[in-house]
């Protein structure tokens, strides 16, 4: 257990710390407190959901047309249980029971992701209106999640759909991917393609998911697909990914004016180790700060790139692309499962690299520090630095402990997780902050990436061989609260 750890809080630090191969400038930032709520009720309009995605819970990769993703063709060597999503929760043909399992609970919301190479199988269409509809994309996709979204809107369930959440098509990645800026302009035309042909009942959209964390792990570290391992295309990755979203809000609103547009990203406050070196320690966990998060909030927010991340994007850069990258937003889409530690270290690229969490801190099995305090602190900067834009939680949770066998059904930590996290929102909401929903991550035990099946963040536990789900503990403790909104403890 302890080496499983080790090995992924290694892992971890290697995506941190590949980051200062691309890092030059610093500004200071500092931590906010984090006090007890006064209330533990939430008000009755705070939206409760689940949050998926298809490659982690679809399977069925050669359905109905379907073309091949970066994630298809990741080698199963990098896997860590040498698993593949093949099948995953096998959701592509079971939604109807998994959209039960949430309404049954209560809840009102599942943000799901619609895969993009189910609708453009070959990335490339030319994605014009033609007479007989859009040139290049899927119908039998399309129609799969018309019935997706109908089977949730007849449940009373209302479908948020995230447009990319990692699962490139194959085809555009042999193009160059995110390096290349043509990508941002397929994703707007699959996005319009999306919004006009399920827009009549398809009204709540998450643009991107983590870009961050698909800019690094996928270009950078290698860890996730498409599995690159080159500094120089983090300032492509990020900037294509800032102008597709852009281009895209654009092309969806010219399309319709009544949908309900967001997108997520994975915020973490970026802490710096102690000790004698502190204030040079300081200035890199602030580089860094620049590049995670600073580099999309920035280009939505204010149309600007921080100065670190300037000097990675500005050889792709053109004129007016900050004016695409900055559009109204109805919410922000904040994940939030961790604070980064970071470090100077003279003999690192940038002098940037990762630190430990203080010692003694508690982490879940994914290595991660449990610190709902890392929430407040996102959700407070958010409304002083960003203008207190709507923020949902698109995304928190914890994994269970590893293990190849059975979840943990009686999953008491996740509850206690939940509720540390919980109030750290509600102590958000009464300093001001503009929190609408909390979305958990996630509904089923899932494909968790170069995990694959061993890391368990589900309120439900799945059995591979049958596909059957069995409640946790933690989902009738998260119905309750979803439908009393009152905080209670375990
Ligand atoms: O499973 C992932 C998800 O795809 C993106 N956010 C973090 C989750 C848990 O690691």
């Amino acid at each position: 257990m302890l080496v499983l750890m080790t090995m992924q809080i290694t892992r971890r630090h290697a995506a941190l710390g590949a980051v200062g191969a691309a890092l030059s400038a610093c500004a200071p930032q500092g931590a906010s407190p984090f006090a007890a709520p006064r209330s533990r009720t939430f008000p009755d309009d705070f939206l409760w959901g689940v949050a998926s995605a298809a490659f982690q819970t679809e399977g069925a990769l050669a359905a109905d047309g379907r073309g091949q993703s970066v994630w298809d063709v990741f080698p199963r060597e990098r896997i860590h249980d040498g698993s593949d999503a093949s099948v995953a929760c096998d959701s592509y043909r079971r939604f109807s029971e998994d959209v039960g399992l949430i309404a049954d609970a209560g809840l009102k919301v599942h943000r799901l992701s619609i895969a993009w190479p189910r609708i453009v199988p070959d990335g490339v269409g030319a994605l014009r209106m033609m007479p007989a509809g859009w040139a290049g994309v899927n119908q039998a996709g399309l129609d799969h999640y018309a019935r997706v979204v109908d089977a949730h809107l007849e449940r009373g369930v209302t479908p948020y759909a995230t447009l990319f959440h990692w699962d490139l098509p194959l085809a555009l990645q042999e193009r160059g991917g995110w390096r290349e800026r043509d990508t941002a302009q397929r994703f707007a035309d699959y996005a319009a393609v999306v919004s006009e042909t399920l827009g009549d009942r398809l009204k709540h959209f998450v643009v991107l998911n983590e870009a961050a964390v698909h800019a690094v792990l996928g270009h950078v570290v290698g860890e996730h697909a498409p599995g690159q391992a080159d500094a120089a295309l983090l300032g492509p990755a990020i900037h294509h990914q800032n102008l597709a979203q852009g281009m895209a809000i654009q092309a969806m609103r010219a399309g319709r004016g009544d949908l309900t547009i967001g997108t997520t990203m994975a915020l973490m406050p970026s802490r710096a180790a102690g000790g004698w070196l502190a204030p040079l320690h300081r200035l890199a966990a602030d580089d860094f700060d620049e590049v995670w998060n600073g580099a999309f909030l920035d280009p939505v927010f204010k149309g600007s790139y921080p100065k670190t991340a300037l000097g990675m994007v500005e050889s792709v850069l053109r004129e007016g692309d900050l004016t695409v990258t900055r559009q109204p937003l109805d919410f922000l889409g904040v994940n939030y499962y961790a604070p980064s530690y970071m470090r100077f270290d003279r003999d690192a690229p940038s002098h940037l690299a990762p630190a430990d969490p203080p010692p003694g801190v508690t982490l879940d099995a994914f290595g991660r520090h449990i610190d709902p305090s890392g929430l407040f602190e996102v959700l407070t900067r958010l409304r002083d630095a960003y203008g207190n834009p709507r923020v949902i939680i698109t995304e928190n949770g914890c994994s269970d402990p590893f293990s190849d066998g059975p979840a943990m059904i009686d999953d008491r930590f996740r509850i206690e997780y939940v509720r540390r996290h919980l109030e750290a929102v509600m102590s958000a909401m009464e300093a001001g902050a503009n929190i609408g929903g909390y979305f958990h991550w996630t509904l089923i035990d899932n494909w968790e990436w170069a995990e694959g099946y061993r890391s368990k963040f589900g309120l439900v536990a799945m059995d591979r061989t049958t596909g059957v789900r069995t409640p946790k503990a933690s989902y009738a403790w998260f119905k309750a609260l979803a439908e009393s909104g009152e905080l209670t403890t375990a």
